[in-house]
């Protein structure tokens, strides 16, 4: 009869959820934090996957953290059976906390390594392309992220319903926090490298899921590097994801907005592309121009009845801004995505940004009317504040201009 011995877990560090500047673990070049609940059908595969790509690329140089928040199911009993076949992992497992972004950072606190990675427990973000953030930040980026919403991006086959709640999540962090959300395309992610000293010597406060909010909100990050993936389904297990955690999620941009380090964070990083701007509101500009020509022609010429004439010259001048921006504001970055499937996604966008901006603008003239402005000066402070929406959301969701190198 084989006995199998009990394997010496990681004791959970207590205290500020801090990473030092030097580990006082067994140094390597990176520890990768996998964070567990109820994963005990996924952890022996994910643990086998990655150390084959592991093994290849950096042997015995590497170490593989599992945490677990004291699964119901016995993940971190499962795990910890693994180790004397991998003897890269380690386990740890949480019984006084919970919440998979303190676990993250738990997991780095215990780590060695120079370069500090998080990825899913449950196969759903893809170990393929781990190699090539470490790369990323081993070339010198702080940061390395794994993006849905760049070229090879994608998610798999989520609801109308799912990806309209992670969309209006990011433009919510987009209006809120624009220094930190607007660096990456891909705020949401779950799945990335940073490099230990862009972290190092900074306490997180994170709330619920986004941990990469904190890391891009309280880290010293410079240099941002994007790599494009493809979230899959899960094949086991059930996810974890409820209402509270869009709660945890608004909780959350408000505390880091609140902090010091947010706010100076915010003033900090929050380089406004002032001449960007300029060519928007020029494009804007003639767009009026079009608009009014358009409208006058289907008017006298074709006559048309008002409504009809209206609606096709506000879409003439949307098309008349669309192709201006792309060619002109935006150029450099339509330039890197020039397929006709990804013009057409951003005219779409773009269409539908301008309408938000009407909706928005409605909205405001409205509540600026109730609080006894006049009239002309509600409409241009509408105005204003549509153009500025229009630009960012634009800048930030159609054509995708980040701080990413
Ligand atoms: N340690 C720890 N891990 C967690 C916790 N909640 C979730 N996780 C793990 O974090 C990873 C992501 O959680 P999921 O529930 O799959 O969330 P998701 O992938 O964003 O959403 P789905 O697509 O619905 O699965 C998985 O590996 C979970 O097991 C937690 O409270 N503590
Ligand atoms: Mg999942």
């Amino acid at each position: 009869m084989s006995i199998i011995e009990p394997q010496p877990l990681v004791n959970p560090p207590t205290g500020p959820l801090f990473v030092s500047h030097v580990s006082h673990f067994s140094p390597c070049r990176f520890s990768l934090v996998i964070p567990t609940y109820n994963e005990r059908r996924n952890i022996g595969k994910i643990v086998e996957v990655l150390t084959r790509i592991l093994d290849k690329s950096l042997p015995g140089d590497y170490e593989l953290i599992v945490v677990d928040d004291d699964s119901p199911d016995g993940t971190w009993e499962v795990a910890a059976a693994l180790i004397p076949n991998y003897p890269q992992l380690r386990v740890m497992r949480r019984q006084q906390e919970r919440g998979l972004s303190s676990a993250v950072v738990r997991g780095w606190q215990v780590a060695g390594g120079d370069f500090l990675g998080v990825i899913d427990g449950d196969l759903q973000h893809p170990p393929e392309i781990l190699l090539q953030l470490l790369r990323a930040v081993e070339e010198g980026a702080d940061l390395a992220v794994a993006s849905r919403h760049v070229d090879g991006g994608g998610v798999s086959r989520w609801s109308f319903i799912r990806r309209f709640l992670s969309r209006g999540a990011q433009l919510l962090g987009l209006v809120m926090l624009p220094g930190v959300l607007g660096r990456v395309s891909d705020p949401m992610s779950g799945y990335f490298v940073v490099s230990r000293c862009a972290i190092a010597g900074t306490t997180m406060h994170p709330v619920g899921y986004k941990i990469l909010l904190e890391v891009l909100g309280r880290g010293k990050i410079r240099e941002i590097s994007e790599v494009g993936y493809v979230f899959c389904e899960r094949c086991e297990g059930e996810s974890k994801v409820t209402w509270r955690h869009y709660l945890d999620y608004l909780r959350h941009l408000w505390r880091l907005r609140n902090s010091t380090e947010g706010k100076l964070g915010w003033w900090n990083k929050f380089n406004f592309p002032w001449q960007r701007f300029f060519r928007f509101g020029v494009v804007g500009f003639s767009g009026v121009f079009v608009d009014l020509a358009v409208f006058h022609f289907l008017r006298r010429e074709l006559e048309l009845g008002l409504t009809r004439s209206t609606i096709l010259s506000a879409e003439v001048a949307i098309i008349n801004n669309f192709l201006w921006n792309d060619i002109w504001t935006f150029g450099d970055a339509s330039r890197y995505q020039r397929g006709k499937r990804q013009r057409l996604r951003r005219f779409l966008k773009f269409n539908l940004v301008c309408l938000g901006g009407v909706v928005l603008q409605a909205l405001l003239v409205f509540g600026f009317d109730k609080l006894g402005l006049n009239d002309y000066l509600a409409k241009l402070l509408a105005i204003a504040v549509v153009t500025l929406w229009n630009f960012w959301i634009n800048l930030k969701l159609s054509w995708r201009v980040t701080d990413v190198k």
